[in-house]
């Protein structure tokens, strides 16, 4: 509901007509998808200084040195917190990663409307995450279809079997599979080697959350995920570059 206030309120001071003049919208996508695929890393490594769970997690850094810092120590793609709110994050993160780095960049947010998407495109994201627990199918579709046409990739997030079976489109090209409990915060890994094999081939698998260690890593490799979304453990350091190369 407060998202739906914030889209609103922002809707009515700029147009879409008006994100749409911004010069990143001719800015030809990166696939993170593809750089999955293509990748043995498979690292995307995300910006978040805070979170419900733990709320301070860093507060020190530059959005831009964090985002050198990962795109030198190799990490396949970035993710962005936007969310104000839980998360401390802003649009300004977002497109100063962008004149940052080269790799591709997800903008995590709670998206709820297509003004969400277009201005996704608008700051220079690659990528936008829908997840399932908030949306209807219909509007995965419509959302889903939109970034395809804007060029950005879709990365569907679900928690169980449910919302996976509620989802699987072909307007989606990465299914992500959170480890983490929306109700208890609570992580656990095997929320991804369970649900694994019911994600067809076609999607990129990618593993969400509670990722700390080289083993969990291999671990989820066996069970065919190929993109790994690891936030606070990079966060929590000094410099999340070194720590996402170790
Ligand atoms: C990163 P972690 O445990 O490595 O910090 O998790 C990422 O998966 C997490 O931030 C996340 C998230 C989300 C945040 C996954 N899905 C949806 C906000 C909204």
């Amino acid at each position: 509901a407060d998202k739906r206030k914030e889209v609103d309120l922002k809707k009515s001071l700029i147009t879409i007509s008006q994100l749409e003049t911004s010069i990143l919208m001719e800015r030809t996508s990166i696939s993170l998808a593809e750089a999955l695929r293509q990748s043995n890393s498979g690292i995307i490594a995300e910006h978040k200084r805070r979170s419900p769970s733990k709320s301070v997690i860093n507060q020190g850094l530059s959005v831009q040195d964090v985002a050198k810092g990962y795109a030198d120590a190799g990490a396949c793609g970035m993710s962005v917190l936007t969310d104000g709110k839980y998360f401390g994050g802003s649009l300004d993160d977002l497109i100063l990663a962008r004149a940052a780095t080269n790799i591709p960049i997800l903008r995590k947010e709670f998206i709820i409307d297509e003004y969400q998407i277009v201005e996704a495109k608008a700051y220079g994201a690659d990528v936008i995450l829908l997840i399932a627990a908030i949306l209807s199918r219909e509007e995965i579709k419509t959302l889903s279809e939109l970034a395809k046409k804007l060029g950005l990739d879709v990365l569907l997030e679900v928690h169980n079997e449910a919302e996976l079976k509620k989802s699987l489109m072909p307007s989606l090209d990465m299914l992500g599979v959170n480890n983490r409990n929306l109700k208890t915060f609570e992580v656990s890994l095997e929320t991804s080697k369970t649900l694994s094999s019911n994600i067809p081939d076609d999607f990129v698998k990618v593993s969400e959350s509670g990722i700390s260690s080289v083993e969990a890593i291999r671990e989820l490799k066996e069970f065919d995920f190929q993109g790994f979304l690891i936030g606070e453990n990079f966060m929590k350091t000094d410099n999340p570059g070194v720590s996402a190369s170790g």
